[in-house]
């Protein structure tokens, strides 16, 4: 009995330290059963979201529900779904840079980074687990992220709907890895509720696009929703436009105000989000007389590629005019 208690602590430590070895700021490990029942719970508010047409038209949500609740249904004979967190935060540049751009979007783009470092720590685990199947999810596959990473106890949901935790804030990116073995599972855990009677983030957003009550967000109403992945409506809705207050790719207002974030932050120690990739250091005059092809050089490893140019031009021609 000994022993196997002293093999279940080391094989807990062992597979976190490969995910921590790679940077991840916080990483917990859940049985299948956890994650299901934990999606599954989430469902429920996220299908009145969606009946609400909170979506707007990323009907890729609606129709992925199905998968979103039951995690088993993405990898033939999932055990384990590792859930992961890093930190992105770094402080705005001096001077602040004259286009606007939300700070996930500042270095390379944090899908393919999370997802590099997934696939590493899977390897890593093939090497001591012959046999071991594994697939790294980041926002590429229909996963309930904030759930899980709540479950993880990494944090509690703030009304702005972000993920709070209480030393990282919610500057923090979310992936998975799903894994055909089983691993000793973590505890689910539940992160108090810090929010409190603050509502600083519902005040400050320019849309009112944050419902408190249900902690969600609308997002026919949010800055986010119109500057990163509505790319059809060739110019924004007045109501967005004139509150726009230059935002250009994403927005920030609801974590810049957030008390979680306000103090000393962690920097990120993940130089790829440092803010060197230097595409948004252009000029707007630049970048609205940028072509296709030097558009698609130059935003190669920035999120903002899957943008395009033409979204991105009209939220700089709307920024500019409003
Ligand atoms: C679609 C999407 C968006 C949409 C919709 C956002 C939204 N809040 O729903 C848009 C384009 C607007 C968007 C914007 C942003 N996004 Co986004 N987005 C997603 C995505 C792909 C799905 C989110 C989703 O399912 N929304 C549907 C709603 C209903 O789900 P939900 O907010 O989780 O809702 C839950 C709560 O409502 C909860 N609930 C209901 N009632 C109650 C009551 C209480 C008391 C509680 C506690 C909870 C609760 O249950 C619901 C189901 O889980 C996730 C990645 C993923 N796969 O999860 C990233 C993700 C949420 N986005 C992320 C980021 C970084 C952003 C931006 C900050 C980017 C930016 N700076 O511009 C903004 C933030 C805007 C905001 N305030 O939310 C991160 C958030 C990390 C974090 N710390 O939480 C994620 C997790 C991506 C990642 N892999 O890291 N995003
Ligand atoms: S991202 Fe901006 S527009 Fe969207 S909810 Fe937050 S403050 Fe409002
Ligand atoms: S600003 Fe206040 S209400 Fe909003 S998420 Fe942060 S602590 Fe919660």
């Amino acid at each position: 009995m000994r022993r196997l208690i002293v093999l279940c602590a080391f094989r807990y430590s062992f597979v976190h330290s490969i995910f921590h070895q790679q940077g991840f700021n916080k990483v917990a490990v859940l049985s299948v059963a956890q994650a299901t029942q934990l999606s599954q719970q989430a469902s429920i508010p996220l299908q009145q979201w969606l009946n609400n047409g909170h979506h707007a038209d990323m009907d890729w949500l609606s129709n992925s529900l199905p998968l979103r609740q039951n995690p088993a249904l993405l990898m033939p004979n999932v055990q384990t779904v590792v859930v992961v967190a890093l930190n992105y935060y770094q402080p705005l540049p001096s001077p602040t840079p004259v286009l606007r751009v939300a700070r996930y979007a500042w270095g390379y783009d944090y899908h393919k980074v999370l997802k590099r470092k997934l696939k590493a720590a899977l390897r890593q685990l093939q090497t001591q687990h012959p046999g071991l199947q594994g697939r790294p999810l980041v926002d590429s596959a229909p996963v309930m992220e904030k759930a899980l990473a709540v479950g993880a106890g990494f944090g509690w949901q703030g009304k702005h709907s972000n993920i709070i935790s209480p030393d990282y804030g919610s500057w923090l990116f979310f992936g998975v890895l799903l894994l055909d073995q089983p691993f000793t599972p973590d505890p689910i855990t539940v992160t108090p509720d810090y929010c409190g009677r603050c509502t600083r983030c519902v005040t400050a957003c320019p849309t009112q696009a944050i419902d408190p009550h249900t902690r969600s967000v609308n997002s026919h109403q949010c800055l986010a929703y119109w500057t990163i992945e509505n790319t059809t409506e060739p110019t924004l809705p007045q109501s967005i436009a004139e509150n726009q207050q230059g935002w250009v790719f994403g927005c920030d207002i609801c974590q810049e105000v957030c008390p979680w974030n306000d103090k000393k932050q962690n920097e990120t120690q993940e130089v790829s989000f440092l803010n060197t990739l230097d595409v948004f250091k252009n000029t707007p005059e630049a970048l609205l007389n940028m072509n296709e092809a030097t558009f698609s050089h130059t935003f190669q490893h920035s999120s903002a590629k899957r943008t395009g140019l033409a979204a991105l031009q009209r939220n700089i021609l709307s920024a500019a005019n409003n």
